[in-house]
């Protein structure tokens, strides 16, 4: 959890991967062109995506419509972790979609209670809230917060307050971006919800001169994500987990990029042996097929909430229960974290050699790498536009910040691949 320097990964003839066809991405071809075209005519243009139309995947490559394969260093910000297509994942989610995919919870599932039985079972807790996006899970948790704060902490009612960090990112519903300190997320959404605080990351002093008496809950990202994968110092969790422990205020670990193999652990907070009071949990949950999200906490917590008080539509629906339930079997033995831990130093050594040849600064955990390019050579997006030419998909957080977030099937010599691109489009830059 901070900026490997493990001594040099396992020898690999990075050759082998010389055989693949790898992308000569280039600019758009015509066809790529006018599918472009086409989805910008009728799309908001809420993104700003790279020029490249992914067609399939399998694994940790994709193959765009004119057949270019790239790989996948972004695994749609984690999203993606067991690798597109994957058997398992796949075969869990058609056994569902013949039987039956959506009920509400008005009436009970027969897919639910072996998906939260399991899921408790992985984060060591009692009970699941399961949601569908990230922000559900986060919202889902402010309301849990606040509940408890007022029926069981005694905060007087509408006087509750959770403290946040700067340079969070926790999705984009109102409420959340309330609570951001990022213009371009927030401006322009007022009026927005109060009753939030924002204390400095990583800094547990000023989390400590923060909370009062009717804070109930600490909202906050293990490793920051859109921050540019951020590590807080290693004994901050720790001191976050003991503040909470002694106010008696919520450690809400925000997990949804974090958790579930990412980082070479089930969860981030594994690294430095915290045990937050909830898990919000997401993307990855989901196996990259429907959107799954969760709130992970005990008894005391999540049984706040009373029948009809909170809810979702497709919250819990069977076709996602059968596909979070497989998801957390592929975590239950540890072996995929494990890999991930390994091949996340393998990652690291490579980059942290780059450093000074254009990198300014490597951080992250496992297979999570946030990467500082030197703003003199080139901003994170035009980078990201080189190495979609190579055949590798990135994407820029801010500035000259670019994050690598590869599936967690990804092979070795793909890694290798990876960094020996990055390695060449610093040379071109710094040629130029
Ligand atoms: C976009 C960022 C990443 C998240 C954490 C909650 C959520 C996210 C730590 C909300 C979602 C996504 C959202 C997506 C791009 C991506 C993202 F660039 F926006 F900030 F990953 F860093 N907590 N992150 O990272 O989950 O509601 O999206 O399911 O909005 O552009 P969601």
């Amino acid at each position: 959890m901070t900026n490997d320097t493990v001594g040099s990964a396992a020898g690999t003839d990075a050759g082998t991967v010389a055989h693949r066809i790898h992308a000569e991405a280039g600019p758009a071809t015509p066809r790529q062109a006018e599918a472009i075209e086409r989805e910008d005519e009728h799309t908001a243009h809420n993104y700003h995506p790279l020029p490249v139309v992914v067609a399939e995947g399998d694994g940790a490559w994709v193959t765009d419509i004119d057949g270019r394969r790239y790989l996948d260093c972004l695994a749609a910000y984690s999203a993606v972790n067991f690798g597109h297509s994957n058997p398992v994942l796949l075969d869990a989610a058609r056994a569902q979609l013949d039987r039956i995919t959506l009920t509400s919870r008005a009436f009970h599932n027969d897919q639910l209670g072996p998906f939260v039985e399991a899921l408790s079972g992985l984060a060591g807790k009692d009970m699941v809230l399961p949601m569908n996006t990230g922000a559900e899970a986060v919202e889902s948790a402010i309301k849990v917060a606040r509940a408890w704060g007022y029926r069981v902490k005694g905060v007087p009612d509408g006087l509750a307050n959770i403290v946040v960090m700067a340079g969070n990112f926790h999705g984009r519903t109102t409420t959340i971006v309330s609570f951001s300190d990022d213009p371009s997320a927030r401006d322009g959404f007022g009026p927005f919800t109060p009753g939030f605080r924002t204390v400095p990351y990583g800094d547990a002093t000023a989390l400590a001169a923060a909370v009062d008496e009717n804070t109930v809950a600490v909202l906050v990202e293990p490793i920051q994500g859109e921050a540019g994968i951020i590590v807080p110092p290693a004994g901050y969790l720790p001191a976050v987990r003991a503040l909470c422990d002694e106010r008696r205020v919520l450690f809400i670990a925000d997990e949804i990029q974090s958790g579930l193999g990412r980082t070479g652990a089930t969860f981030a907070c594994d690294l430095v042996g915290v045990v937050p009071d909830l898990y919000l949990l997401g993307k990855a949950l989901g196996g990259g097929i429907v959107p799954v999200s969760a709130v992970v906490g005990n008894r005391d917590l999540l049984g706040v909430l009373r029948p009809g008080e909170h809810g979702s539509t497709f919250g819990g629906n069977p076709l996602a229960a059968a596909v979070g339930r497989a998801v957390v079997g592929m975590l239950a033995t540890g072996e995929l974290q494990e890999r991930a831990r390994l091949l996340g130093q393998r990652l690291h050594a490579g980059l942290s050699r780059l450093i000074g040849h254009g990198v300014l600064e490597v951080r992250g955990a496992g297979l999570w790498a946030g990467i500082d390019i030197d703003p003199a050579l080139a901003t994170g997006r035009e980078v990201c536009e080189l190495l979609l030419e190579r055949g590798l998909l990135a994407k820029d957080t801010h500035g000259s910040t670019i994050r690598l977030a590869p599936p967690l099937v990804v092979d070795p010599a793909d890694l290798d691949w990876a960094v020996e691109q990055l390695e060449g489009v610093l040379g071109e830059l710094s040629a130029r």
